[in-house]
C-alpha cells in the first residue's frame, strides 16, 4: 500500500531539517540559475533550474517554515575552509550543485515517513541535477573559450615546419592565445603525438588548442575543440561527438555555407584566401571587398585568412577586419616571437 501523504503531527526536528534542506536546495539552484542566465546565456537551463526552484517552493510548507528556530541550532554560522577556495565559476557550479544535491538527499530521506509526494520529487529532481551540473559545467568550457577567440585577434595555423615546436612556443611567447594543428599528409599515430606536444604548449601559454578536419584527433588530444571545412563532418555530426564543451570552428566562403554553419551552432568562422597564398596555392584569392561583403552580417568572431603577413595587415585592418588567422606569415619568420608581437599590436590599434 502506498504510504500517507498526509503530514502527521510530527516532530519538530524533522521538520526544522526539512526547512533547512529545502532553503539550502534553493538557494543553490538560484546560485546555478543567475551563472546559467548572467554568465553563459543559456535561457533553456535557466528555465529548467527556475522550475526545479518553483516545485520545491510550493512544498515548502508552512509546517515546515514554523519549525524554524523551534529547537536552538548550536552549529549555526559553521563554515568550511573549502568554501573561500571557490574561486572561479567552474568550481561555484560544482559545489553549489553538490549542494542542491546533498540538500535534496536530506529532504529525501526525512520525508519519506511523512510526505511521500515530497521524498518522491526531491528524489528526482537530484537526478536532474546530476546530469544538468554536467550540462553546466560543458557550457562553462566551451564560454571560457569563446570568450578567449572574442578578446584575441590573431590565430595561428600550423604547418609542416622542421622545428615547429619550438616556432609554435615562440609564437606563444608573442602572446597568441589560439593554434590550429593543421595537418594534411602523414600518419595518424604521429598527428596524435604531435597534438598532444601542442596542446601541451599550449596549456601552458593559457591558450586555445584546436585541430583541423578531425574530430578524433581532437578528442584523443583533448584539444579544445576542432575546426572543419565544407568537404569534413558536419557541423551537426562534430557537435554530437564532441558534446557541448568543444569549439567547433568552420570554413565558409560563400553567403549560404556561412548562414548555414551559424545556425548550426558553429563558434566561429574562418574566410578566404584572401590574398593568393603559397600555403593554399590552387585556391583563387577572394579579396579584402568580397570578404567585407560577404561578413557583414556576421554575428560570431570570424576570421580573415589566406596570404596575411605583417606588411599587408593594415589593409585589413583599414577597413575594419581585425581578426585573422595566419600559417606562413607566422611560420616563416625569422622572429615568430617578435612576428606575433607586431602582429597583435596592429590588429589591436584603434583606427
Ligand atoms: N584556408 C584558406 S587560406 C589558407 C587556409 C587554411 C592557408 C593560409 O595560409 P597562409 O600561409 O597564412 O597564407
Ligand atoms: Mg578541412
Amino acid at each position: 500500500m502506498e504510504k500517507s501523504n498526509i503530514i502527521q503531527p510530527g516532530d519538530s526536528r524533522i521538520f526544522q531539517i526539512i526547512d533547512a534542506n529545502l532553503d539550502r536546495a534553493r538557494e543553490g539552484l538560484r546560485v546555478l540559475e543567475d551563472w546559467a542566465r548572467f554568465g553563459l546565456g543559456k535561457e533553456d537551463l535557466v528555465i529548467r533550474i527556475k522550475n526545479f526552484r518553483q516545485i520545491l517552493g510550493k512544498h515548502h510548507l508552512e509546517i515546515y517554515k514554523l519549525s524554524r528556530n523551534h529547537i536552538e541550532d548550536q552549529c549555526k554560522g559553521l563554515s568550511h575552509d573549502e568554501q573561500n577556495n571557490r574561486k572561479n565559476p567552474h568550481e561555484i557550479i560544482s559545489s553549489n550543485s553538490a549542494r542542491v544535491q546533498e540538500a535534496l538527499r536530506v529532504v529525501e530521506e526525512f520525508s519519506r515517513n511523512h510526505n511521500n509526494e515530497l521524498s518522491k520529487l526531491t528524489s528526482d529532481i537530484r537526478y536532474e541535477i546530476y546530469t544538468l551540473e554536467i550540462e553546466l559545467l560543458n557550457f562553462n568550457t566551451r564560454k571560457e573559450a569563446q570568450l578567449i577567440i572574442i578578446e584575441n585577434n590573431l590565430y595561428a595555423i600550423t604547418d609542416y615546419r622542421v622545428n615547429l615546436f619550438e616556432i609554435i612556443e615562440k609564437i606563444l611567447l608573442g602572446g597568441v592565445k589560439m593554434i590550429q594543428h593543421r595537418f594534411k599528409e602523414g600518419n595518424d599515430k604521429n598527428h596524435l603525438e604531435e597534438a598532444n606536444k601542442i596542446k601541451n604548449l599550449c596549456k601552458k601559454y593559457n591558450s586555445l588548442f584546436i585541430v583541423n578536419d578531425r574530430v578524433d584527433i581532437a578528442l584523443a588530444s583533448n584539444a579544445d575543440g576542432v575546426h572543419i571545412g565544407q568537404n569534413d563532418i558536419d557541423i551537426l555530426m562534430a557537435r554530437k561527438l564532441l558534446g557541448s564543451s568543444k569549439i567547433i570552428g568552420v570554413t565558409a566562403n560563400n553567403s549560404t555555407d556561412i548562414s548555414e554553419a551559424i545556425k548550426n551552432g558553429c563558434d566561429y568562422i574562418g574566410v578566404g584566401p584572401v590574398f593568393k597564398t603559397l600555403t593554399k596555392k590552387n585556391k583563387e584569392p577572394l579579396g579584402i571587398e568580397k570578404i567585407k561583403a560577404l561578413t557583414k552580417d556576421i554575428n560570431i568572431p570570424w576570421f580573415a585568412i589566406g596570404g596575411i603577413n605583417k606588411t599587408n595587415i593594415s589593409s585589413l585592418k583599414n577597413v575594419g577586419i581585425n581578426k585573422v588567422a595566419v600559417v606562413s606569415g607566422l611560420l616563416d619568420s625569422e622572429d615568430p616571437k617578435e612576428e606575433a608581437i607586431i602582429m597583435l599590436k596592429e590588429l589591436s590599434y584603434e583606427n
